[in-house]
């Protein structure tokens, strides 16, 4: 059975980092081996969070699976929260990544904004990280600070694959930009493969809303793809339809919530 180490938070409530990934890699069949990097009662979008930091006990976790003997057959992080964190992250990926699919989420903003609690430096330290991945999938706002340029509300094609390059140049094989449209009511995730020099884009149906937590959904189901044994932009696909059909789900419930998606309900996508 494949295994996967994936390190980001657990927000108790509000659907996104380790509470989505975990059940996602686990229908498409991998084992989730989690490193913790905090308790929060929600995520950083509700007001009034608790936030228990667990830094102090993430290096002991790394040395007891080292001496454990465990292997892993994909590393995937997601958001991280302190500049020790991202050292820890480069120290779990140096362990345990060696020669395996190394997918870094580097989850800090959006909408043209850094979340709360993250500066431009934490970007720079994040782009650091970006070097030691074979994948990374930011959108285009974290792309923005990762590269440092003016975050385009508007864009073209050309001026997609140019950032998608610049993205490469980072470190990584391969750079995926999510959140990607160039026509009315379609949404995608255009990428950039380094080693072939080569660009796709795989898009689907746009729905009214958006919300909060897809983009992990979305990062945990290509890592658990491509585990699986996905070509490259096939496990693209699948993230951006279960993305798309998560959301229809949710909309389709009357009073649905507002903090996250009804993934649960679409994944007999995953275990298909
Ligand atoms: O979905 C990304 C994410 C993960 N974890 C926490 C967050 C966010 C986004 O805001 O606040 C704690």
């Amino acid at each position: 059975m494949k295994r996967v180490v994936t390190m980001q938070d657990i927000s108790c409530a509000g659907k996104c980092s380790l509470t989505v990934a975990l059940p996602i890699l686990s229908a498409l069949g991998a084992e989730a081996v989690i490193l913790p990097t905090a308790v929060l009662s929600t995520h950083t979008m509700f007001q009034g969070f608790t936030f228990h930091d667990l830094t102090a006990d993430l290096r002991a976790i790394i040395a007891h699976w080292k001496k454990e003997g465990f292997t892993f057959d994909a590393v995937y992080t997601g958001y991280l929260g302190s500049f020790e964190q991202l050292d820890i992250a480069a120290e779990l990926i140096d362990t345990f990544g060696q020669g395996k699919p190394v997918i870094i989420d580097p989850c800090m903003a959006d909408n043209g904004k850094l979340y709360t609690g993250f500066s431009p430096e934490f970007a720079k330290g994040m782009a650091k990280l970006c070097a030691k991945a074979n994948i990374i999938c930011p959108n285009m706002t974290e792309a923005s600070f990762l590269l440092d340029i003016p975050y385009a509300e508007s864009y073209d094609e050309d001026y997609v694959k140019d950032v998608l390059k610049k993205l490469a140049a980072l470190g990584p094989e391969v750079a995926i930009l999510t959140g990607i449209t160039f026509r009315e009511g379609t949404l995608g995730a255009y990428g950039y493969d380094r080693t072939k020099d080569a660009f796709f884009y795989r898009y689907t149906e746009e729905q009214i809303e958006h919300f909060h937590g897809t983009g992990d959904i979305w990062a945990s189901t290509l890592t658990g793809a491509l585990v699986k044994g996905c070509a490259l932009e096939d496990a693209v696909q699948l993230a951006c339809d279960y993305v798309c059909e998560s959301i229809r789900l949710t909309l389709a419930e009357e009073n649905h919530n507002t903090y996250g998606v009804n993934f649960e309900q679409a994944m007999g996508m995953l275990t298909k």
